[in-house]
This record gives C-alpha cells, structure tokens and sequence, in this order.
C-alpha cells in the first residue's frame, strides 16, 4: 500500500484545521514539524488527533541520545504515533528514539537523503546508504527518502527491504507521484494540497495512488 501523508506545514491553527478536515477522508496519516508547532504550540496534537488519522512528529530529531530521548518522549506524550530523526548523528542517536517509540507502541523513521537541491550535497558518496543499513541494525520502522530523486530512492529500496519508505518531494518540488509511489509506502506532500483551494479536492487527486505498491 502507498499512503498519502499530508505535510500540514501551515502556520495557523485556522489554516490547520481547516486543511486537515477537508483532506481527512483522502489521506492515511497527517505530518506535523517545526512550522506549524513553533506557531501554535505541541498541544495542536491533541486536536489533530480528532480526524483519527496517524501524527507522525517531523522534528528531524538530530541530537545526543539523552536529549533525543528527551524529545521523543515530549513527542508521544504529546499523541503522535511517530517521530522522525535524523540518521547523522549516529546509531546511539537513533536508538534512543526507537526505544522511545517503541515503548510508546509507535515508529521512528530516520532520514536517509533529503528531497531538495542541497540534499544531494552531504547525502552522497555512500552516506545514504550508510545511514540505510544502520537503520536496519537500530530497528528502525523505516526511512525518509526523495520523490525528487527516485533512482536513489530505488537504491535505498534494495538496501531498506521491506521496511518502510516515505518519500517527499511530490508536487511544489516538482517529484512526478507517478513514478515514486509504487517504489515507497508512503508519499508526503505539502503545498500541492495545502495551498489548493480546494484542499479536499487536491488529495482526493492523489486517489489512484493509494495502494499502488502492492
Ligand atoms: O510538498 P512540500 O514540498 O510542500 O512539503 C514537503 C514536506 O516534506 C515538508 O514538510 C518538508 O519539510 C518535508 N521534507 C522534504 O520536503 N524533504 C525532505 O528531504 C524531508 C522532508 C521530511 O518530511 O522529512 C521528514
């Protein structure tokens, strides 16, 4: 199955709810980062959490351990069912958020290569690979991995096997769904569907996306 995650990137709780309640009935989980809880506070969480749809917390989480740890507690304490971190950091740093989500019976997904221009300028030689295989070895549920560059994605596929992959990229930044979504479980997209008009409208569109990989 590939589900739609909204990235529910807007700054106000307003935008927020509105967005989150007319695309609801066509997505599989809801994204939330820095942008919209620098704004609005972790709480917003707790009425997201109304639509019944998974809340995957976006913190890139890039620090020690002990304060990763700290972070990802506030994370599930706070509702969601999932975290991402960053994988540079090292193996000790993931698996202080996996602990975390595990114990809270929710998942980790750590970024492997980013979805922007710049993304492929530290993400290279070897280093998304690398952070691929350390996944595996940390129990990580899976990785985060670019709509915009899928023969890297197709890459990291073979290394990552069955776990998970979600991909940004589609949409604003011009990643074609088409081709992404029968290599990942998950795409994420933002201002295709945030910034629409008809927000509903915008991810019903991604329908026929829904479950093509099989
Ligand atoms: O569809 P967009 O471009 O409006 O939004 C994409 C979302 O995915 C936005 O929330 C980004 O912060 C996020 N994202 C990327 O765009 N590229 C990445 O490499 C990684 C992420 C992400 O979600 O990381 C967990």
């Amino acid at each position: 199955m590939t589900d739609l995650i909204l990235a529910l990137d807007p700054t106000t709780k307003t935008d927020a709810m509105r967005i989150a309640s007319a695309a609801a009935p066509h997505i599989d989980a809801i994204k939330i980062g820095y942008p919209l809880i620098l704004a609005e506070g972790l709480d917003i969480a707790k009425e997201l959490k109304a639509f019944g749809l998974p809340l995957i917390a976006d913190f890139k989480v890039a620090d020690i351990p002990n304060t990763n740890q700290l972070i990802a507690k506030q994370v599930f304490e706070a509702g969601f069912s999932g975290i991402i971190c960053h994988g540079f950091p090292g193996s000790d740093s993931v698996r202080a958020c996996v602990k975390v989500a595990h114990d809270n019976e929710g998942e980790c997904y750590v970024v492997a290569e980013m979805s922007h221009p710049g993304g492929a300028e530290f993400f290279q030689g070897g280093t998304a690979e690398r952070i691929a295989r350390m996944v595996i070895d940390a129990g990580a549920d899976g990785i985060i991995a670019p709509a915009t560059r899928p023969e890297r994605t197709r890459i990291l596929r073979e290394i990552i096997g069955t776990r998970k992959i979600l991909s940004p990229g589609v949409g604003a930044q011009g990643g074609d769904p088409d081709v992404i979504a029968g290599l990942v479980d998950g795409i994420i997209v933002g201002r295709a569907i945030y910034e629409s008009d008809d927000p509903g409208a915008a991810a019903a569109g991604y329908a026929s996306l829904r479950g093509k990989r099989t």
